[in-house]
């Protein structure tokens, strides 16, 4: 038995699954997961001393790659001046300019310490605004794990097979309306039957936990459009797309503005934080300037601020030139790899966030990334992690690129990507 699986064994008696967050647990590929005791770069290292090139990325959070000199040392400097005061601070003031400064659609904005949390106040938010209850989501939308969207969940939930959690009352389902993602029509339909009860759509711009799913011409314009004849709440759910996929986000990528905007992983640098903004006059309806009541202990910590705030000054155009570049070649060269070996897949990116389907079709939604072959999606992993790439343990998440991954590592990978598919014939 080696050290992870001796960790899972202890793990599995005290955390539930073993985890502290479901994907990690490997269900949907089986198996004992790496326990990571070290990052460097677009490296990971093992208990045992083994290491891996790293797709996960922290689920999107390292765009940079880990232990980035400049955050490291500027936590470490902040660490010694105290771990969280409980007062404001002159950090969330810094991370909030910067935000509101590449995101046009931003004028004010509210640090949390998670994307669910954001999510979660962004709809009470939207509800107060409008005086309406109904929200409508994706199926395969995944926006964290609060009540009202564990309804046809992606990510996780989909991944386990619960994308409707136990749990969730038929009094908040009976809230919440789900559609198929890229299906303007249905939407269409729906605000028809139900518009005047509708208080927000909130969308992931590019879907990415149903395996990256971009937005087909015309969806996001759509509900745009619907949003605005209805005088509902757009919210666009960038906690994965937020500064990932172009400087401002998908929003600036799609030239489509929303009325709240949900941020995460990105913006602290790997440390705990969520954030929702928008419209000022939206915005200033939360406590303690307007009703709407949302709180947090640790909201706008001066740790994950310090390390958003040097994340964000780091990714300047070069850094997302190198994305696209490297990126690009990485879902070139898979596609080649796999055609080598007669497998067929289908390869979907936008920037640097990437997933393998096992299906020769094009996917465009939550039954598309259902019908690919997961079994073979896990076979795929499994040779991968055996040779020493990590990618997520997932078919129905994102490979996401760092600035970290050189061409010699992406070259690396796509060479054991080849004899991973010739593996599976
Ligand atoms: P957190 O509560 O996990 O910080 O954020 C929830 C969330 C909200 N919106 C989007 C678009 C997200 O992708 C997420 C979280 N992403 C997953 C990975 N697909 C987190 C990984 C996990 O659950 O362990």
């Amino acid at each position: 038995m080696n050290k992870s699986e001796r960790l899972f064994n202890e793990a599995r008696k005290i955390l539930p699954g073993g985890v502290n967050s479901p994907v990690r647990a490997f269900k949907a590929v089986s198996g004992t997961p790496p326990f990571i005791v070290s990052a460097k770069g677009c490296i990971l290292t093992d208990a045992d001393g083994k290491e891996y090139i790293d797709y996960i990325g922290s689920w999107g959070p390292m765009i940079l790659g880990h232990a980035r000199p400049e955050i490291t040392n500027a936590l470490i400097e902040a660490v010694r001046k105290g771990t969280s005061y409980g007062t404001p601070s002159p950090f969330e003031v810094v991370l909030a300019q910067a935000i509101v400064n590449r995101v046009p659609s931003v004028e004010k904005i509210r640090f949390v310490n998670s994307g669910t949390e954001a999510t979660m106040s962004a709809v009470r938010l939207a509800r107060a605004a409008t005086g309406k209850d109904v929200i409508v989501k994706f199926a395969g939308g995944y926006h964290g794990h609060g009540d009202s969207f564990l309804i046809q969940a992606g990510s996780g939930a989909t991944t386990l097979g619960i994308p409707t959690s136990p749990g969730v009352t038929r009094g908040v389902a009976g809230d919440t309306r789900v559609l198929r993602y890229n299906d303007i029509e249905a939407v269409n339909n729906l605000f028809r039957r139900e518009g005047k009860s509708i208080a927000a759509v909130i969308v992931e711009p590019v879907a990415g936990n149903m395996g990256v799913v971009p937005p087909q011409p015309g969806f996001l314009e759509g509900l745009r459009e619907i949003c605005d004849s209805y005088e509902n709440i757009l919210i666009f759910d960038e906690v994965m797309t937020g500064f990932r996929v172009a400087k401002a986000g998908a929003q600036q990528l799609y030239d489509i503005k929303p009325d709240l905007t949900i941020f995460g992983k990105v913006i602290g640098g790997g440390l705990p934080v969520g954030a929702y903004g928008g419209r000022a006059e939206l915005m200033s309806m939360i406590a303690p300037e307007g009703p709407v009541y949302q709180a947090g202990t640790l909201s706008g910590n001066p740790l994950a601020m310090v390390a958003g705030i040097e994340t964000l000054k780091l990714l300047d155009d070069s850094v997302y030139e190198k994305l696209e570049k490297s990126s690009a070649i990485l879902r070139e060269g898979l596609i080649r790899q796999a055609e080598k070996a007669g497998i067929p897949i289908t390869v979907q990116g936008v920037g640097s966030m990437i997933t393998v389907f096992f299906t020769d079709k094009q996917v465009e939604n939550l039954e598309d990334a259902s019908a690919a072959d997961h079994h073979r999606f896990a076979e795929f992993f499994n040779f991968m992690l055996n040779n020493g790439v990590h990618l997520p343990p997932s078919g129905y998440e994102a490979c996401f690129v760092s600035a970290a991954h050189d061409e010699s590592v992406i070259q690396k990978t796509l060479d054991i990507a080849g004899k991973a598919f010739e593996s599976l014939k």
